[in-house]
């Protein structure tokens, strides 16, 4: 069964502009516990005392997730994220030809040496710690790099082995460059020595395909899936949690593990603790995903809401709903009434015409017409226009 680490506090914190307290980290990590995420990468405890204090926390929480710190090829990054008493532990290292001679200044050998001696060294310190090695921009590194590097982490101790695209390179439709062919391709050299780490992916969204590629390594044999709560990451963040679930679900072959009513006061919550707001037509999330407005919609949905929706919004513990305006017709009109409780009014057809012309001029305002507040006092306007003609 697929699992899912969520790293909102790791990478999502990467995100320019948010921070999350220790007190709110725990909160946003109760929340993934409830969902049901595996893992939850809480951060770098060498980056600053709040995180180390957040990772300690969360991890003597009582939480049934397994909790991880995510550190530097340094034995001293280690040793900082082992005393914070994690279960997991994700350590990266490039061997990027790029990254090796223009910012690391080593060669491949030096490189696998000193990833063999982190890992080797974290091993010893704890038998039952679940380490992954993340050979970081892994997609633009010759897979020949790759495999030595992840043979030899393995062998020193490894237990993941993740495929990043750290730069939002991969596309399923490029046969050699799409995260496909990296998991399958380290899934099988590796498996050639009898080694069969898990594998896990980071897929980013430079090119607005993160949640293709993640289920693209899925279709590959991937075992464990990063996310972030609203996609939140460096630059384009990373795969949005909510539009993987909603997906993995949709399988046929998969079944529904998760607690999906909680994704909305956890992106409620996210959102408002990082002061980024979630576009409303944003997929599964978004106030607008399940609400239906032009005419020849609302009227299909009031017979059958599938006619226009692929997916149930009872499994997210969320209603569908209509909105009014310029693009609303009567049945529009006449849902939205009902909805504040005056079915006494939808046969009056009259007054339902003077409504949706009074809708569609208040519509060229440009911003949404709220049902529950201005539709009484539309009517009230309407009722009285009415009686006087
Ligand atoms: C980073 C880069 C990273 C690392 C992923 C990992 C990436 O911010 O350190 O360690 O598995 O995208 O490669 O997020
Ligand atoms: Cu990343």
């Amino acid at each position: 069964m697929i699992q899912i680490l969520d790293s909102t506090l790791r990478e999502g914190e990467q995100t320019p502009g948010v921070y999350f307290s220790p007190e709110t980290k725990l909160v946003i990590a109760q929340y993934l516990d409830r969902i049901g995420i595996d893992i939850i990468e809480v951060g770098n405890p060498a980056v600053d005392s709040d995180i180390a204090l957040a990772i300690s926390q969360i991890a003597h929480a009582g939480l049934k997730a397994k909790i991880g710190a995510h550190s530097l090829c340094r034995i001293d990054c280690v040793q900082k994220a082992l005393d914070c008493d994690v279960d997991f532990l994700g350590i990266f290292f490039s061997v990027s030809p790029q990254r090796l001679y223009r910012d690391y200044n080593i060669c491949l050998e030096k490189a696998i040496d000193k990833i063999v001696e982190v890992i080797s060294y974290a091993r010893t310190q704890k038998n039952d710690l679940l380490i992954r090695y993340t050979p970081e921009d892994t997609v633009r590194s010759p897979i020949e790099n790759v495999i030595a590097a992840t043979k030899a982490a393995v062998k020193a101790g490894a237990n993941i082995i993740s495929i990043a695209d750290t730069t939002g390179y991969t596309n399923p439709f490029h046969p050699q460059r799409s995260i496909y062919y990296y998991v399958k391709t380290v899934k099988e050299e590796l498996g050639k020595e009898g080694l069969y780490p898990q594998i896990e992916v980071h897929c980013h969204n430079d090119k607005g395909l993160a949640v293709a590629n993640a289920l693209d390594a899925y279709r590959a044999g991937a075992d464990i899936i990063d996310v972030a709560v609203m996609g939140l990451g460096e630059r384009a963040g990373i795969v949005d949690l909510a539009e993987l679930l909603i997906n993995l679900i949709d399988m046929d072959e998969e079944e529904n593990f998760w607690q999906l009513s909680y994704l909305k006061d956890l992106y409620d919550f996210v959102s408002e603790q990082s002061h980024i707001s979630i576009p409303p037509h944003q997929a599964v999330t978004g106030k607008n995903a399940f609400t239906h407005y032009a005419g020849v919609h609302v009227k299909a949905v009031a017979k059958d809401e599938r006619l226009y929706q692929s997916l149930n919004p009872e499994i997210l513990g969320i209603k569908s709903s209509v909105a009014l305006g310029m693009q609303s017709g009567y049945a529009a009109v006449e849902l939205a009434i009902k909805q504040i409780g005056r079915e006494d009014l939808v046969r009056n057809k009259d007054l339902i015409a003077k409504i949706l012309k009074e809708i569609k001029e208040i519509s060229k305002r440009g911003t949404p017409i709220d049902i529950e507040k201005e539709l009484p006092e539309i009517i009230e306007r309407c009722t009285i226009k009415q009686l006087m003609t």
